[in-house]
């Protein structure tokens, strides 16, 4: 590694280089320098506030030591990297985690005390960084701390949204968006202003010829926007490892702020031009699962792709090694098929602008790049019309057309005269407009895809993708279900529960073996550890139960079992259904005699997620929630016997606080429409049980922990095709049950019917295409189980305790491990402990 420095000046920066704090008055000294220089405040107006920012800015200053020789380290083993490309990244909350993960949270916990200061209160003071719409972009988190966690060479590539998923408010009921500025003291990014790229957009293709007569492409014209690198670090846990999150701005490229026009007296539409090119980065696309194909989001997408592309290439091309060892160097996993075109991009440049032959540029593309498919609903599934990229892409649109005609060409050598086939696999739709499909094209372009728990990975090869098992053969497709860190989700949002573990367990070890869990159960009987862990839970119902009368105003008792749903608001998700059962709870409540209703059991129906802007019908769902919450909560009748309360602007730190508080959490989605889920394996790992359908990573939580440890209901994923078909075309009668809840909400029980016509219509006369009637028996049944089955408390107990020990499979290390042995094809690099310190 070559020094800036010259040799004789050397020693002088040898001898004042940083270390970091060491002891707790060295942090102390961290702290106060901060407040007093760095925000220019003193111990007359440090607020909790300031506390948290100079105490984050302590941190962030180690971290950046140890990332400094995570990357030097790296680069010098020469070994390779994975680049996970993701437009999502729901990091939450940064400081418990760099506090957790260095392995200081004690000595910062004396350090502030000692200032005058709770830790709690300090790190409440942080704002979420919300980078993501859901599991998709939580996901992406969990693997960057296991990437980290486990010594892998790694990076992450996204957008630095300048807004990030909006806040919700819930006024009268209904949810307002209040836009989430997030950016305004952001300890955990540096702001690289030599990292730049230029992204060229528009312009034309100029084919010519060189002096050998082969033909070349250039791409003229149009217009640049400049790419700004931050870079965020992340430390692994237990590990000096910190690795790198690089997040891309955009800018005016320079000269784009026209002087000229500036001076003439144009000022305003030379402003225009530097905000043009800063709206590329501008906001984040609030929708989950479902693809609205808007010119900006693919501009998103190419400005990203570009810019880590160049970045990735520029980084290889210092090894001085040949292209045809870059797959040796370089794995790309794409996060979904936002960032697809990456492939084209990689095959642009090899050929374009390093001048490989095609074959061979393509035969380094396919061995670079994973795929990851998150989801097979068909309006989720992305597709972009051939004119928009032909405007915005020329050249890629060119080379789309080749990999697309070659591609067909195999595919007419392997299954000669197929026309249909041919049309069915095409990476171009022929439709009006054409459209490319790119989910097709991640796949071409990739040497291995996954789907994320098995069910769903089963599914993609057998409907979506099964002409492509056909075409690659079936060794190209690939499961890896999903996993979720324990630091974050038991060890820091569950800090009792994670010490009475390791006081059973010998230690912390299972962080970093969640596979430990299992001796758990050699304790199942140890009465103290029983109550101590009943205890604990009971802790977190009456943490969760303050935070619902503050933000409520509803008093819930924190004895009731607590149902929980917290997740994106969508039909396939179901919240409809759970509270349509709410309803019928209330309403059987409501016929009971006093005397029979004194022996019912007390439950707190608690939801929270944020709907799309523009979904609607989610939009309803939440309405709905509100307005029976503002009736049953009112009820005199009814007491604590049903509470429901809907909890605004559902987050990464709110989750932290709501999993730990739940008895039975819902994962009820239609039958193979939920990949995988990943909220349900945290709620079991925080000692609560789950009622749901068997879909995504159910089925596997289930494999694991047993039949009797969760409450399954509903039809299977290989009956919904018929129910469907059998409601279009059949005589569809609504459940008898559901009938009286949908005779309620017509009475007006719960305000305006007219305003949750679309819910029931959608059940009632538009196919019911989320199987709720067909469902709802069921799932009634089954909660009855629940009530049953909470009344034994030992039982409980004893369900929770095995669930808990038997669920080490759902880390996202053992998740990521998979991906590097199976996909990537890379190994941890070893770290000698000694010439660390
Ligand atoms: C989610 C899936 O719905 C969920 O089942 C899965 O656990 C999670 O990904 C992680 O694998 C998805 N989120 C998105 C978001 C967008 C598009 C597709 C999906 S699938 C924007």
């Amino acid at each position: 590694v070559e020094a800036s420095i010259p040799e004789p000046q050397r020693e002088a920066w040898l001898r004042h280089q940083c270390s970091g704090f060491k002891d707790k008055d060295g942090f102390e000294r961290e702290v106060v320098r901060h407040v007093e220089t760095t925000l220019a405040r003193s111990l007359y107006n440090c607020d909790e506030s300031a506390a948290y920012s100079a105490c984050a800015l302590a941190f962030r200053d180690r971290l950046i030591l140890e990332w400094n020789r995570t990357q030097q380290r790296q680069t010098f083993a020469d070994s390779k990297r994975v680049y996970y490309l993701s437009l999502e990244f729901l990091m939450g909350r940064a400081l418990d985690n760099a506090m957790l993960n260095v392995g200081q949270k004690d000595l910062a916990k004396a350090g502030l005390a000692d200032l005058g200061f709770r830790i709690e209160d300090v790190i409440q003071q942080e704002h979420d960084a919300a980078l993501g719409n859901g599991g998709l972009g939580r996901l992406a988190a969990c693997f960057l701390d296991s990437l980290a966690s486990l010594n892998y060479p790694a990076w992450g590539y996204g957008l630095r949204y300048r807004y990030g998923i909006f806040k919700q408010e819930i006024i009268d009921g209904y949810q307002v968006e209040v836009p989430d500025y997030w950016l305004d003291f952001n300890p955990w990014e540096f702001p690289r202003h030599d990292v730049t790229v230029d992204i060229q957009f528009y312009g034309n293709v100029v084919k010519s010829t060189d002096g050998s007569g082969k033909t070349v492409c250039t791409w003229e014209g149009g217009e640049t926007v400049r790419a700004v690198a931050y870079d965020v670090p992340i430390p692994g846990y237990d590990t000096p490892t910190t690795n790198n999150l690089r997040l891309w701005s955009s800018k005016a490229a320079s000269g784009e702020f026209d002087f000229q026009k500036f001076n003439s007296g144009d000022y305003e539409s030379s402003v225009a031009d530097q905000q043009r090119a800063e709206t590329i980065s501008a906001v984040l696309y609030p929708n989950d699962n479902l693809d609205r194909g808007k010119e900006l989001r693919l501009k998103q997408q190419y400005f990203w792709v570009a810019a880590s592309l160049y970045d990735i290439v520029r980084r290889f091309k210092k090894t001085r090694r040949s292209w045809k060892e870059f797959p040796d160097q370089v794995a790309i996993q794409l996060n979904d098929t936002h960032p697809t075109l990456a492939i084209v991009e990689l095959q642009r440049i090899l050929t374009d602008l390093e001048g490989l032959e095609w074959d061979e540029a393509w035969n380094i593309v396919t061995h670079t790049f994973g795929y990851t498919n998150h989801t097979v609903l068909p309006e989720a599934l992305e597709k972009w019309s051939v004119p928009l990229i032909q405007h915005l892409l020329p050249r890629h649109l060119q080379i789309i057309y080749d990999i697309n005609l070659f591609f067909l060409q195999t595919v007419e050598r392997k299954f000669p005269g197929d026309r249909d086939l041919l049309r069915d696999v095409s990476i171009i739709e022929e439709s009006q407009p054409k459209m490319i499909r790119m989910a097709y094209l991640a796949i071409v372009g990739s040497h291995k895809v996954n789907g994320v728990a098995e069910l769903h990975s089963d599914l993609i090869r057998t409907t979506i993708f099964k002409d492509f098992v056909r075409i690659f053969g079936p060794d190209k497709f690939t499961n890896v279900t999903n996993g979720i860190t324990p630091r974050r989700w038991l060890h820091q949002a569950n800090p009792r529960l994670s010490e009475l573990i390791a006081s059973k367990t010998g230690g912390h070890e299972f962080l970093t073996d969640l596979t430990v869990l299992n001796k758990l159960e050699l304790h199942i009987n140890d009465k103290a550890f029983r109550k101590e862990w009943a205890d604990i839970k009971l802790a977190n119902k009456v943490r969760l139960a303050a935070h619902i009368k503050t933000t409520t105003g509803v008093t819930v008792n924190p004895a009731a079992l607590f149902d929980v749903q917290v997740k994106r608001i969508h039909e396939y998700k179901r919240q409809q259904m759970n509270i349509f059962g709410a309803i019928h709870r209330y309403l059987t409540l409501k016929a009971m005699s006093p005397k029979e209703r004194k022996k019912q059991l007390p439950r707190v129906s608690i939801f929270g997620g944020k709907a799309a802007p523009g979904y609607w019908m989610a939009k309803q769902i939440i309405h709905l929630i509100n307005s029976v919450g503002a009736v049953v909560n009112n009820d005199p009748e009814i007491g604590d016997l049903l509470k429901v309360v809907f909890l605004e602007d559902y987050n990464v730190s709110k989750a932290e606080m709501i999993i730990p508080a739940s008895d039975i959490s819902e994962h009820i989605s239609t039958a193979g429409t939920e990949a995988s889920g990943t909220s349900n394996m945290k709620f079991v790992l925080n000692g609560g049980l789950i009622i749901g359908t068997c879909d995504g990573a159910n089925i596997e939580i289930t494999r694991e922990i047993s039949e009797q440890n969760i409450f399954l209901f509903g039809h299977l994923a290989e009956e919904v095709e018929e129910l469907r078909h059998s409601h279009v075309y059949g005589t569809h009668t609504v459940d008898p049950e559901l009938a009286k809840v949908f005779d309620e909400i017509e009475k007006g029980t719960f305000g305006s019917p007219q305003d949750f016509a679309g819910m029931i219509s959608a059940v009632r006369e538009h196919g019911d295409y989320y199987l709720v009637s067909d469902d709802f028996a069921s799932y009634l049944e089954t909660q009855g189980l629940v009530d049953e089955a909470y009344r034994n408390q030992e039982e409980w107990v004893s369900k929770c305790i095995t669930s808990v020990a038997r669920m080490g499979f759902f880390s996202s290390d053992r998740c990521i491990n998979e991906y590097a042995e199976e996909i990537w094809n890379i190994e941890p690099l070893r770290i000698d402990r000694g010439s660390e310190a």
